[in-house]
């Protein structure tokens, strides 16, 4: 198992796998998109190129996360033009603080938003499909809905606490207060909690196996949706416990990165490249 890291050595290591991330949303936007560019075209005819415009939605993210990694996916893989801002050490600056109180990455501005800014990679996800008609991702009939929220809900309740407590002492995150790891209890309890956690992941994991895929390749059918882009960057952090996972899901997560190809391999590369610096650094 890989010790904690110290402070200094829990800078990034990762570099940046993606180009600009407007220019990796190569592949055509969702339909909706595609439809307003196309009414937008046939009413301007010979419209002469215009300097490129920074794009309206903004993510301010850190690369070493997963709950980053999520929207950070998502953006790529639905074709949405957005500009990324690296947040790593100013979450909790004034500035920051003065639009997000709860100085949490992934954040994003985006014109129309009551206040601005939104945090929370299922809520920021829930929008932008919302917004964008993305139904491929976030299915509007409600029952199948439901389904992708129940997912979403019970990743970011039940599984991700314990993904958590399992590898934020290995990867040199900050533990939630109130938890032992966050404590000055003895390294042996601390260990001994650590243990716990991942020895519970095991059953919240099998129910996203058996009850929401329930044998279709992914949570969303044939095709991942916005609950599958969660499940599968929350697994990502495992690596850096050796955690063993079963066949189905290492399965799984290599068709997501098929599926969404370099959508999901750039922002992946970011965690992967933490987790290998930080292993190296543990060994050291
Ligand atoms: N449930 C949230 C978790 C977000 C979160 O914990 N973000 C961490 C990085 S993993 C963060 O930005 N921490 C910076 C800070 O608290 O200053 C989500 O899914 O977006």
């Amino acid at each position: 198992m890989a010790k904690a890291v110290t402070k200094s050595a829990r800078k990034p290591a990762a570099k940046p796998a993606s180009k600009p991330a407007a220019k990796a949303a190569a592949k055509p936007a969702a339909k909706a998109a595609a439809k307003t560019a196309s009414k937008a075209a046939a009413g301007k005819t010979a419209a002469k190129a215009k300097p490129a415009k920074k794009p309206a939605l903004t993510i301010s993210m850190l690369k070493p996360s997963v709950n980053n990694m999520t929207v950070r996916v998502f953006a790529r893989a639905a074709g949405l033009d957005h500009a990324e801002t690296d947040a790593w050490g100013h979450t909790r600056s004034p500035e920051y603080m003065a639009r997000n109180p709860a100085h949490l990455t992934p954040m994003i501005e985006d014109k129309g938003l009551p206040r601005g800014v939104l945090w929370e990679s299922c809520a920021i996800m829930q929008y932008l499909s919302n917004k964008h008609g993305l139904e491929k991702f976030y299915p509007k009939a409600p029952a199948k809905r439901a389904m992708i929220d129940s997912a979403m809900f019970y990743l970011i309740g039940t599984l991700y606490p314990y993904v958590a407590r399992a590898t934020y002492p290995a990867l040199g995150f900050p533990q939630y207060a109130g938890e032992v790891g966050h404590s000055d209890a003895h390294p042996d309890r601390k260990s001994e909690a650590q243990k716990a956690a991942v020895a519970a992941i095991a059953e919240p994991l099998e129910v996203f196996h058996s009850f929401f895929r329930d044998g279709k390749p992914f949570i969303g059918g044939k095709t991942p949706s916005i609950a599958d882009i969660r499940l599968a960057a929350t697994l990502e952090f495992l690596a850096v416990i050796d955690y063993a996972l079963p066949k189905w899901a290492k399965e799984y997560m290599a068709a997501m990165e098929k599926k969404l190809g370099k959508a999901y391999a750039g922002p992946a590369g970011d965690v992967r490249g933490y987790i290998a610096h930080v292993r190296s650094q543990a060994k050291a």
